[in-house]
């Protein structure tokens, strides 16, 4: 089989390899020259465990190619981003430049796969009419339908192969094919069904998660009104055979969860009444950990050093795509009582970096735990106390032993409590 892989970020670089590395002629095709002449030295652009070895041992192969334009090919997968505008709407100008470049190459039988996650309504409205142009019988003589990644960035190689995948075809013929495609490497089940519903599935589980986080978010901040531990609350809650409630913290991002509820609003704005509120709940959590921080430090008068460990959107990992604890530091750089220092041992180039962990407690006031890195489980506590003003120690994750700490001299302070 040969395969024309459309995007060569998180989802295409992976899939492209994958299939490579199990029999397919794969061509990765990406705009950005850079990542096309990296791929074809072998080399990769983004941050994944094991993927530098997999791409490597594709592109040894001779299996995997990357190119500027697309070639002739039996499968076309579109694995482009799909950001969200000022506006919180989907801009789909990626998904249709891609698709439009690729119609000049198709051939009758081929199979077209969007993987971008993409509004209700995607493949039936927006990409079946460009390839319509290629005069091709659609579902005849193109096969097409909508196969959402959900793999976890950490986890991608893994997951793509165990995950189930859900596939939604134009008609049931497309959906076949696209299933027998991924058959090649995919371990998990393989759930067919249409287009439509498979879009709306990979919106509702990232839907799901959020809405979840939102609710253990919210409880947080009962919890402080009250004066109790969300924390326990949830441990406790969740003994229960059939409560999951998630973790709250300084804010939920990333480009998943923080951006897929948005789609739904988008095309049902005044039905989604939790969904839109969940999303703003989430996206309320940078303001409430600086009221906290206000709060703590409100005696003192001078311009207050805070120290933050973490600035990525989840622990482990160096992925910033809308990170909370960056706009946690925007909202700080807008006044002109804070100075802001970081510490994250993913991240190089911080306009607020720090050498290390001594270095960004030097002066502090207050150190915010904001991202539960592993590198952060034993930390100096005693060193980084020394060259500190105040100390206050902020945990947002519930992640740092409070006894630990407050023998070391600190005052512990802790959200949702
Ligand atoms: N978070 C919390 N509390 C929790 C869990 C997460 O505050 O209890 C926060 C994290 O700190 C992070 C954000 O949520 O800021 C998102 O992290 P995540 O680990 O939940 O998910 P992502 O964005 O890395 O990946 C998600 C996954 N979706 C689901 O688990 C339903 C993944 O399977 C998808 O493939 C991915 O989105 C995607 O690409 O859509």
């Amino acid at each position: 089989k040969k395969i024309c892989v459309m995007g060569l970020g998180y989802i295409g670089l992976p899939t492209s390899a994958m299939f490579a590395t199990h029999g397919c002629k794969v061509i990765g095709v990406d705009v950005n020259e850079k990542v096309v002449d990296a791929l074809n030295r072998g080399e990769i652009t983004i941050e994944e465990p094991y993927l530098d070895i997999m791409v490597q041992a594709a592109v040894r192969s001779g299996n995997l190619i990357a190119d500027t334009k697309p070639h002739e090919a039996d499968a076309f997968i579109i694995a482009v981003p799909t950001p969200i505008t000022e506006e919180k709407k989907a801009d789909m100008s990626y998904v249709i430049a891609a698709t439009e470049t690729i119609v000049p190459y198709l051939r009758k039988g081929n199979i077209v796969i969007l993987e971008s996650t993409s509004p209700t309504g995607t493949v039936e409205k927006l990409i079946v009419p460009i390839l319509e142009k290629s005069g091709f019988k659609i579902g005849e003589e193109l096969y097409v339908g909508h196969s959402p990644e959900r793999v976890l960035p950490g986890k991608i190689l893994w997951e793509l192969v165990n995950n189930n995948r859900i596939v939604g075809g134009i008609n049931r013929i497309s959906a076949e094919k696209i299933r027998d495609l991924y058959k090649i490497f995919v371990n998990g089940e393989i759930f067919l069904t249409t287009a439509t519903t498979a879009e709306m599935c990979k919106l509702m589980e990232n839907t799901f998660r959020d809405v979840n986080i939102a609710l253990a978010n919210e409880l947080a901040k009962i919890c402080e009104n009250i004066g109790i531990n969300a924390w326990e609350v949830i441990e406790l809650a969740n003994k229960h055979p059939r409560v999951n409630i998630h973790q709250p913290g300084p804010g939920v991002g990333g480009h998943c969860l923080a951006v897929d509820p948005w789609f739904i609003i988008e095309k049902n704005p005044d039905i989604a009444k939790i969904i839109e509120l969940s999303r703003k709940t989430n996206d309320s959590m940078p303001k409430h950990v600086l009221n906290r921080i206000d709060e703590i430090l409100k005696d003192i008068k001078r311009t207050k050093k805070i120290s933050i460990l973490g600035i990525t959107y989840k622990p482990n990992i160096d992925d910033m795509r809308e990170s909370p604890i960056i706009e946690l530091i925007d909202l700080m750089d807008e006044r002109d009582d804070y100075e802001v220092s970081v510490y994250d041992p993913y991240v190089k180039n911080h306009k607020y970096q720090a050498k290390d962990l001594i270095d960004v407690a030097k002066n502090s006031d207050l150190i915010l735990l904001a991202v539960h890195h592993d590198d952060f489980k034993n930390l100096p506590l005693s060193d980084m106390a020394k060259v500190m003003r105040n100390k206050y120690f902020f945990d947002t994750r519930n992640f740092i032993n409070r006894e630990e700490v407050e023998e070391k001299g600190f005052k512990y302070i802790l959200l949702g409590e």
